[in-house]
């Protein structure tokens, strides 16, 4: 599958934004297989220069907010602002059953016949165990491809949102009309992650209801800080479906963006983030070094037994076979 493609066929067919190379690469990094791995270190390592010019977007919702919808609509839009737009999702429970929480409208079907529109509906599977971690490179690899917004589509469980916002510059919160208590359905965790919100699926008969919200919205969100210097969280109307609002958050995330270049903090967090990516890979690997060690797999499979057991706490377990690895 991808062992008859070159190294220099991927850096050729992601310098020339080839989606079926493209797709090819994805699948090549998302790969637990050693060989695989290989290669893939050598093809981030190589287009790792081409990187960094997009514009990391990240957007949540519950599901059924309408997320892929707006994708598909706001992708759209950009291309029509002369933008190329890549799209990707993290899709956490494909890692646990195979199947896909996020619907059929993940693979925007007329989105990806854009020219300009590239689509990854979701992950083939978890990586060393882990939930979509490769998501951050497949951006690397669709930023060398040229791509200038790339869009993130999360679901509102797991830990999905914060490893999303963990690797993007501007976070989206979806929100429905219509569904009771308007402040009641939003975590708070989401309030305080988000940088727009998007109250979506206002049309004409809600449009007061639309608005009352976005009045308690906006005044509930005085007493949030948000995650940047002198940005007043807007709160927009409109629908993905009937495509409007989709200029006003456009205009937004281009104000948003220069606010943190101003503001010093647009390289500075990405280089943040960037900390954080290595370090989850320090976990990772010394995991899988651990439990891939022959020494040291018994001391590995004894300590988690102990720990399943409770004979001492999982956290003493853990520190106790650390210490081991480590030689101390
Ligand atoms: N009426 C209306 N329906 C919408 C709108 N946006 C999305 N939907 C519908 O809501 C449902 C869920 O949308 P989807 O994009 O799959 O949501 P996701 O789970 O958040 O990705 C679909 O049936 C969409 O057609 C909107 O603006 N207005
Ligand atoms: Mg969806």
């Amino acid at each position: 599958m991808t062992n008859n493609i070159s190294l220099q066929d991927y850096i050729n067919g992601i310098q020339s934004s080839d989606k079926r190379i493209l797709g090819k690469a994805i699948t090549l990094i998302e790969s637990k297989k050693p060989e695989h791995r290989q290669i893939a270190d050598r093809l981030l390592k190589e287009i790792l220069p081409f990187t960094g010019k997009s514009v990391r977007i990240g957007i949540t919702g519950v599901p059924g907010a309408g997320k892929s919808t707006f994708i598909e609509s706001f992708g759209k839009y950009a291309i029509e602002q002369g933008k190329k737009v890549a799209v990707l999702a993290i899709d956490p429970s494909s890692s646990i059953n195979k199947g896909s929480i996020l619907g059929d409208k993940t693979r925007m079907e007329e989105l990806a016949k854009d020219p300009n529109a590239f689509i990854r509906p979701s992950p083939s599977s978890g990586f060393l165990g882990g939930i979509a971690n490769t998501t951050f490179e497949s951006l690397l690899i669709c930023e060398a491809a040229g791509y200038d917004y790339i869009l993130i589509e999360t679901v509102g469980v797991g830990q999905s949102e914060t490893l999303v916002n963990d690797i993007t510059d501007v976070f989206l919160f979806l929100k429905v009309i219509g569904t009771g208590d308007e402040l009641q359905g939003i975590k708070r965790g989401i309030m305080e992650m988000a940088d727009l919100i998007f109250i979506n699926k206002v049309n004409s008969e809600n449009l007061s209801k639309a608005k009352l919200t976005k009045t308690e919205l906006s005044r509930a969100l005085q007493f949030i800080t948000p995650k940047e210097k002198n940005w007043k969280i807007p709160v927009i109307i409109g629908s993905a479906l009937e495509k409007t609002g989709l200029d006003e958050i456009f205009g937004k995330i281009q104000d948003y963006i220069s606010l943190k270049i101003k503001n010093d903090t647009f390289l500075e967090t990405r280089k943040k983030q960037a900390e954080q990516r290595f370090e989850f890979w320090v976990r990772e690997y010394i995991l899988e070094k651990a439990k891939n060690d022959h020494l040291l797999e018994n001391s590995f499979q004894e300590h988690k037994k102990n720990a399943s057991e409770l004979k001492s706490n999982p956290s003493s377990e853990a520190s106790d076979f650390v210490n081991k690895l480590f030689g101390k």
